[in-house]
């Protein structure tokens, strides 16, 4: 593997050691005689921590004496999972550690997993925000990241009974990779008025005023490149209470609790990662999040530019800020604040620099996702946001007002103010208007977002305003880390593991597709990954599955417009069937083991019923004495990253089959067929350009297609369709009571009978098992497979977050590369 040659590494296993016993000894104050699991990874980690620190402060030197331009990436999710692996792959020293920890006494695995994960996202959005961090340090970005430390993650799911439980996640207890900086910290304020006045030049002049303010400090944690010295800075911010006069004049009046319930209220501000991926609520809390978080990042990115003494006109040649989604749009009005408010500038001057400054990427169209945030609440928590925007609303209504007089009717659509009861301030307008650049994540869904929600601000600011990134995933950790034999047998045929940088590099694997030796490996390899996940799925689940069926994966947050609903009616239809057959029959069909796993939102009911519903099929069908290997079903708790990693690698088949239309893009997709399985899915979001690079007789799609979706629910509407009689079949049985308590899933099969199905479930559910039994064909032809698997790997070089990277980095950041150098 990679190995950096610097005054950092670990020449041999005894010079590691000698770095764990140290800090076993002496920063954990632990006896050796005890040291166990967690000890040694403690050790472990806090050995590879010291490494990482050196070149983590020589990048941040370097890079401020190069003064470049820099990215700063808001995201008020990264879903960084585990540290410690990726921080020994990608310095190169993983090899070494494993040596030295065997003389320890301990495998290295069961180190490993002794981390938490850093569980500070949803889903999708989250991780790859944590793929481009992992992409930007490896390419020798200049960047940082922003967000929020929060206490707890993402929720752990515990499945009892068949029905979803929600865990507090609280993963700080032992977190060696972060760094608090208490000297790194921000006043930020809330509440309060605004006083108007005029000076003596005649300008006037707004003032925020007796507000209540909570301090952001800030915590560090340091992002190691792949073969590479850069490593770049994650900073989270934490919330407290500020000790100004306020809390002095109540403590000292005797109002002693009163001053710690201040306390505690302040540090709810980063306490708790929302857990919805969908449903925008419009909880105050979320708000201040949303502002703490902006302001902070703000007032730290303002500070470092100030330091350079540059004029302002060059704020936007210094600072690219890209906005993950709507979440962050507050830092729009903020940074218009500060210049006119704090540095005196002209409204107009600096509004083109805040609009020169950011670029905003949507992730989604689904409109209940959409953030809007009241007025009124607005008005309360920050008044001088709010004159702001409603300022760059009225400067933008004249500005399309000018240019489109004729169209008096759009003035109203475009208006970042919905005028409903309450008013509502439109987030996503609001950020296409202060960016530069909007982006969608994939080539469906940035065609989608221009010919719908963004219509009129295509009309408006003309094409060249929208454009499209594909997502990609970072091939560190989604096929070195996560599938270490199949990275090996790549770079044995590919002379190297240069390919981890370069992954188009993949296409010379297509030279080994009939060579009987690689051939031979890479099955090996998959079936290894199913032997994993078998022994994982015994232990955790206690079902026996056998490695040699069919496993099929669907693993993603839980929502109807992913439609595992689709899957498990699919699972329930192909239940009924082989009880239909003779034994003799039933022996000669494909076995199949059918895996579910993902969260569903804590309030999202019809999500947790579909995870019930897949419980109650799972016992009923693992127990059915007729049915034996033909068919499995397994629910996995708690679906996180770490676990992503050893499932993805354990797929034949994996499952991508949301409405046409309704999913962004999608990574896991990219993640499966990179390690090796094909995927059953709709035509929607990245599974079109998979479909494009790896070849139509790759992937097994299905389904109507997204410019369909409107007239079919419109059909639904008017009660014209027909219910596919396997479908109604299904919903017979669940009916009847097979999977228990009929009434636990009624309200799941009336949404599809009497609801309108706006999901389109029984459009696509003929079209779904036609596809399926295609699979269980195909699969016969073990040779055949394997070509299909192996010709998908050699072609998925397009979805690195290399390439996603460079991409931002010209056409929409205007950012270079700096190159750190090491010290030998
Ligand atoms: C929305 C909301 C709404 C308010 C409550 C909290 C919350 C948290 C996250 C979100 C984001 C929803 C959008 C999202 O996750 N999109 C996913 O982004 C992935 C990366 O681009 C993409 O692959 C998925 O298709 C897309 O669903």
């Amino acid at each position: 593997a990679w190995r950096k040659y610097s005054a950092q590494e670990f020449k041999t296993k005894d010079e590691f050691d000698a770095e764990v016993v140290k800090h076993i000894e002496t920063t954990l104050a632990r006896s050796l005689f005890n040291c166990d699991e967690a000890a040694a990874y403690a050790g472990t980690a806090l050995a590879f921590r010291d490494r990482l620190i050196i070149e983590w402060n020589r990048t941040q030197q370097q890079q401020t004496n190069a003064d470049p331009k820099r990215v700063y990436y808001l995201s008020l999710e990264f879903l960084m999972g585990r540290a410690l692996d990726n921080a020994m792959l990608n310095t190169g020293m993983k090899d070494i550690a494993s040596e030295g920890l065997k003389d320890l006494g301990f495998r290295m695995e069961d180190v490993i997993s002794q981390e938490r994960d850093a569980a500070l996202g949803n889903g999708g959005l989250g991780r790859l925000a944590a793929c481009f961090l992992d992409s930007l340090a490896t390419l020798n970005y200049p960047a940082w990241g922003y967000a929020l430390r929060y206490r707890y993650g993402i929720f752990k799911q515990e499945i009892i009974d068949g029905y979803q439980v929600e865990i507090p996640d609280y993963w700080l207890d032992f977190n060696p990779w972060e760094f608090p900086r208490h000297d790194v910290t921000v006043d930020v304020q809330f509440y309060g008025n605004v006083r108007k006045y005029t000076d003596d030049s005649g300008k006037q002049i707004s003032v925020w005023e007796n507000g209540e303010i909570v301090t952001a400090v800030a915590y560090d944690a340091p992002i190691p490149g792949y073969g590479t010295k850069t490593t770049n800075n994650l900073r989270l911010w934490s919330s407290k209470a500020s000790h100004g006069e306020f809390d002095f004049t109540k403590f000292n009046s005797g109002e002693y609790e009163a001053s710690v319930a201040d306390q505690q209220r302040a540090e709810t501000i980063s306490a708790v990662l929302y857990p919805n991926d969908s449903l925008e609520r419009g909880k105050e809390l979320r708000l201040k999040q949303q502002y703490f978080w902006c302001a902070a990042s703000l007032f730290d990115i303002v500070r470092r530019f100030k330091k350079s003494k540059k004029a302002w006109k060059e704020f936007p040649n210094q600072v690219a800020i890209q906005l993950n989604d709507t979440h962050p749009t507050l830092a729009i009005p903020e940074l218009q604040r500060i210049l006119i408010d704090q540095e005196g500038l002209e409204w107009d001057e600096a509004w083109s620099i805040v609009q020169k400054t950011f670029g905003y990427t949507n992730h989604t169209v689904l409109p209940e996702a959409l953030e809007k945030w009241s007025v009124p609440l607005i008005q309360h928590l920050l008044p001088r946001h709010l004159q702001i925007i409603y300022d760059i609303n009225l400067n933008f209504l004249q500005y399309v007002e000018r240019n489109f007089p004729k169209e008096r009717d759009m003035l109203s659509r475009v208006s970042i103010i919905e005028e409903s009861q309450p008013k509502m301030v439109r987030m996503a307008y609001l950020a296409v208007i202060g960016s530069h650049k909007v982006n969608g994540v994939a080539e469906l869904h940035s065609d989608l977002i221009k010919t719908t929600i963004f219509k009129d601000f295509v009309k408006i600011y003309g094409p060249d305003k929208f454009t499209n990134v594909t997502n990609g995933i970072t091939p560190r950790r989604w096929l070195h880390q996560a599938n270490p034999r199949l990275s090996e047998l790549i770079a044995s045929k590919l002379g190297g593991y240069d390919f981890l940088r370069d992954l188009t590099q993949l296409h010379k694997l297509e030279s080994y597709v009939d060579d009987k030796e690689f051939r031979k490996e890479f099955q090996e390899i998959k079936y290894a990954n199913k032997v994993r996940l078998a022994k994982y799925i015994k232990e955790a689940n206690g079902i026996s599955v056998n490695p040699s069926s069919l496993f099929d994966i669907q693993v993603k947050r839980m929502h109807e417009y992913k439609r595992q609903q689709l899957n498990i009616f699919g699972v329930i239809h192909r239940y009924l069937e082989l009880k239909d057959m003779s034994p003799e029959d039933r022996k000669k069909v494909q076995p199949r083991v059918s895996i579910f796993g993902g969260k569903a939102a804590p309030g999202y009911w019809m999500a947790k019923t579909v995870i019930h519903l897949i419980n109650q099929v799972s016992k009923v069908v693992n127990s059915d004495k007729d049915i034996g290997d033909a068919l499995k079903v397994v629910f996995l708790e708690d679906y996180n990253v770490s676990k992503a990693e050893m499932i993805t690698p354990a797929s034949d088949i994996s499952e991508h089959i949301s409405t046409a239309g309704t999913e962004a893009s999608g990574t896991s997709n990219m993640k499966f067929v990179l390690n090796g399985g094909l995927i059953i899915g709709t035509c929607d979001g990245a599974n079109i350009e998979i479909t494009r690079e790896v070849g139509e007789d790759n992937i097994f799609l299905f389904g109507n297609l997204s410019e369909d979706v409107e007239d079919l629910r419109h059909h639904h509407f008017y009660g014209d369709f027909q219910l596919d009689p396997s479908l109604d079949r299904v919903f017979k049985t669940i009916r009847e009571g097979a999977f228990g308590d009929a009434g636990q899933f009624s309200a799941l099969v009336n949404s599809i009978v009497d609801h309108g199905d706006y999901y389109l479930v029984s459009d696509d559910f003929k079209s779904y098992l036609d596809t399926q039994k295609l699979i269980d064909e195909a699969y016969k032809n073990q040779e055949e497979w394997l070509t299909k698997t192996i010709t998908s790997v050699a072609r998925m070089g397009f979805f690195s977050s290399d390439r996603c990277i460079d991409e931002y980095a010209e056409m929409i950041w205007n950012v270079e590369p700096v190159k750190v150098q090491g010290q030998e």
